[in-house]
């Protein structure tokens, strides 16, 4: 019997096969897990609905849903329809972030005002309103787990992530809250903050692929996680596996995180 069997829960934020929340997924519905997942509303064109359908049908996705997590009433109708659909569900996965590239490639000092609202709104706030949307409809089950994603970035400085750094940050303290106040419903709530990994969202980063050389050379397990890595630990994350864990950051990052200073293979490397 798979370690999610009977168990249900919501997917926000797959963008594509190459999402994060897509590999997450992958492990969920191995271990036999009923799901339904929303996307970003498509314009003229239902590309985000086809993309996520193309993935996502064939998992038998219970519901698939468009959701915008700047407005309150896609939020609110996506709970009206687990509720219908499920009555309680087990887990919630938010994987969502966005910055406009104009506010994130530039430092945080020259960010717009608008422009550092919206990567805020979308990055960080969106979790406590999934949350407060989930308990105000009580779909909660007395043993859940929200997960979201995170990054290093929010915690040190991390040249070229700048603005959503500070997101990351808010997002992470907002874990610890949500932790403290769900936790008496029986909810846990946790961060992957994860190590870099080329999907769409990560192109708007600077500098990526140097990043990848330097975990591979600077983390003490000199390499660089892949999916399998962070989907075997949002499993992990999401099921009773972790049952006595809640308002933590669990780092999937291969070390790199606990580095205070290079290896010296790494400076060795440097010389030459
Ligand atoms: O290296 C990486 N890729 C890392 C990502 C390292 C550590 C953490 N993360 C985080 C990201 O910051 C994000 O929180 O993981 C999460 C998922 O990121 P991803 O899998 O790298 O990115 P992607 O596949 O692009 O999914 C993020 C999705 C969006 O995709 P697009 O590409 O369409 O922007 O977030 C969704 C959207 O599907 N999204 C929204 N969903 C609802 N409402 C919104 C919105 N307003 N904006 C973006």
């Amino acid at each position: 019997m798979g370690l999610l069997e009977g168990k249900k829960g919501l997917i926000l934020g797959i963008a594509n096969q190459f999402s994060i929340a897509w590999a997450i997924t992958e492990k969920l519905h191995e271990q036999g897990a009923e799901m339904a997942f929303t996307h970003l509303p498509d314009g003229d064109r239902p590309k985000n609905e086809k993309k996520l359908r193309k993935l996502v049908d064939p998992i038998g996705a219970r519901f698939v849903m468009p959701c915008d997590v700047c407005d309150d009433a896609h939020i609110e109708a996506v709970m009206v329809k687990a509720k219908e659909e499920f009555g309680q569900i087990d887990f919630i996965l938010h994987s969502i972030a966005f910055a406009s590239p104009d506010d994130l490639t530039g430092p945080t000092y020259a960010a717009s005002r608008k422009g550092y609202l919206q990567a805020m709104e979308i990055s960080a706030y969106s979790l406590l309103a999934v949350a407060g949307a989930a308990k105000k409809k009580d779909i909660l089950s007395k043993h859940s787990s929200i997960l979201t994603l995170t990054y290093f970035g929010g915690e040190e400085i991390i040249p070229g992530y700048n603005l959503m750094g500070i997101c990351k940050a808010a997002l992470e303290c907002g874990v610890r809250y949500l932790a403290s106040e769900l936790g008496p419903d029986g909810c846990r709530v946790n961060a992957i903050s994860a190590g870099p990994l080329k999907t769409v969202s990560a192109q708007g980063v600077g500098d990526f692929d140097q990043m990848l050389a330097l975990y591979g050379a600077m983390s003490p397990m000199r390499d660089n996680i892949d999916m399998e890595d962070v989907g075997k630990s949002g499993l992990f994350l999401l099921s009773d596996l972790s049952s006595g864990i809640t308002g933590e950051v669990v780092h999937v990052d291969k070390g790199f995180s606990k580095m205070g200073a290079p290896p010296a293979d790494f400076l060795e490397s440097m010389k030459g």
